[in-house]
């Protein structure tokens, strides 16, 4: 029964370019289920757009010296454009700088604030007079409150990993312009989403989800409590009624899935045709994420639609994929730990991307983007067992059957068996795509590929062709083999969209597949006497060593990460701290100490715990360079040590001193003393 079907992949901040993480966590999984739902018939919307407000774009938009619109304006662009490169069929690409999205923003806040679901409260922020605004914690740096580190950020400590807030920080500072902050009072509004807990908690019980998306959402239900719903800031949806104060980033961007929704009803001139989908109980509503999104679209946003008035849909399904590493390490831009996405589409198709991705997708754990993975799936999956089967089927049918497809008659017990296999097969690809399955929907593919390749091999028709006798059992061999391509552009047509065209193309289709009904082509027997397309390539071989100069490329990219601070000649220094006496300098013992051993703080990432000898006594040191550091470097090293640092405890360590390195995570370096012994004296 064809049915609405309303999808959405998570909004990307214009904030930077995508990169694979992006990809693999809410836009393929998002584009192969509107392409398979399209197939099957039902009336689907597929929707997306620019995220564009917050603080990380303003931050980044003065960094760049540009304004937060000419910012976001690049990169929605560069999105567009890549999202364009990779086949994504979104219905409509928005963007919630669109004059609509303020007014459904306000609206929707208007009526939470009609039904007393909005409330005000006014807290100390952080304020600087120099700049005179107030500043979010991205802005802020300090020091720790817990381990004394003098350059934390105002969220969380580089060094011992502490959460805390911006105001907890000691002699903050602005990031920008290095000015010192003073707390001042400021009004914010907070939603009163501790209303929400009982009706939130019942809805979430009806979902049958992925396991930690319920446990993600449950946990933060559980301590729900109002939260700011407003910021101090001059760039964001301002908040009717209070002039300085804009929304938060995360009340306006998930209300960007209905204007985007009422944008696109506008560009098709029936702006009332949104209302179909997000006001209709007969609509299913799924919602593409990455695991961090989970509170946001299963508790926060929904939240927010059981206060309107209007019947909003709630989300039906909420596939959220875990996060997609890049040779074992997050993408980070700003640690040039990332694969250009310019670059890589000069020697690399939008399909081989789309495949390596889907057959690697992080579905139910954390999952990584290899070259050596890529260069498998492209040339042992793609070509060696997709390709290979369609090119040597369609060569010997131009060949043998006169370029013709052979009548699909006298078959033998294995050719039915075959057929059998081709239609099972194909079965099961459809639940895979309707179960979110994208690893099983490409193994399913390359399965059937490898049972036609087997067949083929099997049957012989290379033999077959030899003895007129045995004709009709080529042209059944034949016939059977370009069923089955039919089958395999099918199934391939949601995951590398391109090549399962071709494919179909060269059977002498002259339809669009994505346009057509999978019941239907699934059932369809090719025409006998149909002309078949001369074969060509559809998948380049991949080298070795493009594949060791692309690696070797990713780790000279891997550029220390620069901290730069603004200032207004814009010379990215860090500001001198207040100078200091003699004394002051004198009142620190810095020993050099030899590391006895290292071993990794569990459940962080960046903590190690080192046991280093001063020569007159051995001490426990926890410090924040794992990242920098492999354990068996540091064994038998020489290293400074700030000798009379106060005790902190760390991570539930006592930590008796701290070491010295220079430069920023995940580059930090040790200095060289590797000739003195223990404990002697640095001045
Ligand atoms: N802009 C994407 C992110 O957190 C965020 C999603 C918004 S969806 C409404 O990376
Ligand atoms: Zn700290």
């Amino acid at each position: 029964m064809r049915q609405k079907i309303l999808i959405t992949s998570a909004l990307p901040y214009a904030n930077g370019p995508l990169h694979f993480g992006h990809i693999a966590g809410a836009y393929l999984p998002g584009d192969c289920y509107a392409r398979f739902q399209r197939l099957r018939g039902h009336e689907v919307l597929y929707l997306c757009g620019s995220d564009e407000h917050g603080v990380a774009i303003t931050l980044s938009a003065e960094m760049a010296h540009r304004s937060p619109k000419e910012h976001v304006d690049l990169f929605h662009e560069i999105n567009q454009k890549f999202f364009h490169q990779l086949s994504f069929s979104f219905d409509h690409y928005s963007r919630t700088t669109w004059p609509g999205h303020t007014k459904t923003t306000q609206d929707f806040f208007q009526v939470l604030q009609r039904k007393n679901l909005i409330e005000e409260k006014t807290e100390n922020h952080l304020f600087s007079e120099k700049e005179n605004r107030f500043l979010a914690d991205r802005y802020v740096i300090g020091t720790c409150p817990k381990c004394g580190f003098q350059e934390a950020r105002g969220d969380e400590c580089q060094r011992c990993a502490s959460s805390y807030e911006a105001t907890d920080l000691k002699n903050p500072r602005s990031k920008i312009s290095g000015a010192p902050l003073v707390l001042r009072p400021s009004l914010h509004l907070y939603m009163r989403f501790d209303l929400f807990k009982d009706q939130l908690k019942e809805w979430l019980l009806s979902k049958k989800w992925k396991e930690n998306v319920v446990r993600f959402a449950f946990s933060y239900v559980d301590d729900l409590k109002p939260r700011a719903i407003t910021r101090d800031s001059d760039w964001g949806i301002p908040v009717p009624g209070y002039p300085g104060k804009v929304f938060y980033v995360w009340f306006d961007a998930p209300i960007g899935y209905i204007s985007a929704a009422q944008e696109w009803a506008q560009s098709i001139n029936q702006p009332q045709r949104w209302k179909d989908y997000w006001l209709s109980s007969d609509t299913k509503l799924v919602q593409f994420i990455g695991k961090d999104n989970i509170p946001f679209h299963a508790v926060f946003f929904p939240a927010m639609l059981m206060g309107q008035d209007l019947p909003y849909k709630l989300p039906d399904e909420l596939p959220a994929n875990e996060f997609y590493l890049l040779e074992g390490r997050q993408f980070s831009k700003s640690d040039g730990w990332y694969i250009d996405l310019a670059d890589f589409f000069t020697h690399y198709s939008a399909d081989q991307i789309r495949y390596a991705i889907a057959a690697n997708a992080p579905e139910t754990a954390d999952s990584e983007f290899t070259w050596k993975d890529f260069q498998m799936r492209c040339n042992a999956e793609l070509l060696g067992k997709l390709g290979n089967f369609v090119h040597r089927t369609l060569t010997f049918a131009r060949q043998q059957c006169a370029g013709k497809v052979p009548q699909l008659r006298s078959l033998s017990e294995d050719d039915e068996k075959f057929l059998e296999q081709i239609d099972v097969l194909t079965e099961m690809a459809a639940l895979c795509f309707e179960q979110f399955h994208l690893r099983k929907a490409c193994q399913t593919l390359m399965e059937l590929a490898q049972t036609a390749n087997v067949y083929f091999d099997a049957k012989k028709p290379w033999i077959l062709a030899k003895d007129p006798a045995l004709r009709p059992e080529l042209e059944a061999c034949i016939a059977a083999c370009l069923h089955c391509i039919k089958a395999l552009a099918l199934i391939a047509s949601p995951l590398i969209p391109e090549s399962a065209q071709k494919i179909w193309a060269m059977l002498g289709q002259t339809s669009i597949l994505s346009k057509e009904s999978w019941s239907h082509v699934q059932a369809m027997t090719l025409t006998p006497g149909q002309m078949i397309a001369e074969p060509h390539v559809l998948f380049r071989k991949i080298e070795d060593e493009e594949i060791d100069r692309q690696i070797e490329k990713l780790g000279k990219a891997a550029q220390p990460k620069q901290e730069i601070f603004m200032t207004p000649e814009s010379i990215a220094y860090e500001p001198l701290k207040p100078a200091i006496t003699y004394d002051q300098f004198q009142a620190m013992d810095l020993r050099v100490g030899l590391v006895l051993e290292a071993i990794k703080v569990p459940k962080s990432k960046k903590l190690l715990r080192l046991l280093v000898d001063l020569g007159f006594e051995k001490r426990t040191i926890v410090s924040g360079i794992a990242l920098s550091c492999e354990l068996e470097q540091l064994l038998g090293k020489k290293i400074i040590v700030v000798a009379n640092m106060a005790p902190a405890t760390i991570m539930g360590i006592e930590s008796q001193g701290m070491i010295l390195a220079a430069g920023d995570d995940p580059q930090l370096e040790l200095p060289q003393i590797q000739h003195l012994p223990p404990g002697s004296c640095v001045s």
